[in-house]
């Protein structure tokens, strides 16, 4: 793939969007690439992935501007649903996705950053939805995952003033978990991901399902979903290991995600 690294770590899956000469912003190819490259993981050899980009100064500089200059109205819806079918498969992948964001989240790469489950930043790193500014809307998400993420005030201020995010403010406002000096973002990416992908990975997977199916559900329901989740969890080698070995006051053996 020429626009799309990915390297397997042991547990963790790293993929780099790597179109550095265009601050590695989303053209058609790179999107196509993306799913791909999603589709390709091996989800019982991955327990957690991490998502960042190519270059010190940009985790993605948006969509690509150029090729959508020109689109009629059809091109742009059908450019909005290629991102966001993309950007909801990162949402709803089994496994965590952690976005390491190393410098610029315009745009679509904000919006990428907010599929995934957790965002960590550089110090350098800049968040903003500069559409409005361009004479359109988010496309892939933003309006609803930005809401959802930071409150609605300020994300409609984000929105309606494409104002910029510097690193930290986006951690006050909680759009990132953690700030981190740019040198030190991957190892730290990678010491989340391996805290994650420690714990039994089908009560992580769980854990993520119960989260998103029933964030946008009344109480009652969202509790039903928890319950089916974590009835789901017995009976698996991973449980039975480690109350057992809690029982036994021994340490539980490596989860084999059975
Ligand atoms: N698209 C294409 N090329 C980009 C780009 C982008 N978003 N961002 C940067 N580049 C390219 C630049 O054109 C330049 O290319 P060359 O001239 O070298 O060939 C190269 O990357 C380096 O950029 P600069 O020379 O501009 O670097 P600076 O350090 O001076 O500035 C910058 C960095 C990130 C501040 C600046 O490049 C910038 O403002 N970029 C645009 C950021 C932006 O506005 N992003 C949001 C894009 S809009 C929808 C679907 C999707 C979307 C919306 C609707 N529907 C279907 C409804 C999503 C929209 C967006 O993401």
């Amino acid at each position: 793939m020429g626009y799309i690294k990915y390297e397997q770590k042991e547990f963790i899956g790293v993929l780099t969007i790597d179109r550095e000469k265009a601050l590695n912003a989303l053209n058609s190819e790179v999107l196509t690439e993306l799913n791909a490259a999603i589709d390709a993981i091996d989800l019982d050899a991955t327990r957690c992935l991490i998502i960042t980009g190519a270059g010190e100064k940009s985790f993605v500089a948006g969509a690509d501007i150029g090729e959508m200059s020109g689109l009629t109205k059809a091109e742009g819806e059908a450019f909005g649903k290629k991102g966001n079918d993309v950007f909801r498969k990162i949402e709803t992948l089994p496994i965590p996705v952690i976005a390491a964001v190393n410098g610029f989240a315009l745009g679509g790469g904000c919006e990428l950053s907010l599929a995934c489950d957790i965002r960590i930043a550089s110090e350098n790193a800049v968040f903003a939805q500069p559409e409005a500014g361009l004479g359109i809307t988010p496309g892939f998400g933003g309006t609803q995952r930005l809401a959802r993420t930071i409150g609605i005030g300020k994300a409609k201020e984000m929105l309606y003033t494409c104002g910029r995010v510097k690193a930290p403010e986006a951690l006050q406002l909680g759009l990132v978990n953690a700030v981190y000096p740019a040198e030190q973002l991957m190892e730290e990416a990678m010491k989340l991901a391996g805290k994650i992908a420690a714990n039994a990975p089908i009560a992580v997977r769980a854990c993520k399902k119960a989260v998103g199916d029933g964030i946008h559900l009344d109480m009652d329901s969202a509790l039903v979903v928890e319950e089916k989740l974590f009835g789901s969890c017995f009976e698996t080698e991973d449980q039975r290991n480690a109350m057992t070995a809690f029982v036994e006051k021994r340490k539980p053996e490596p989860f084999v995600n059975k």
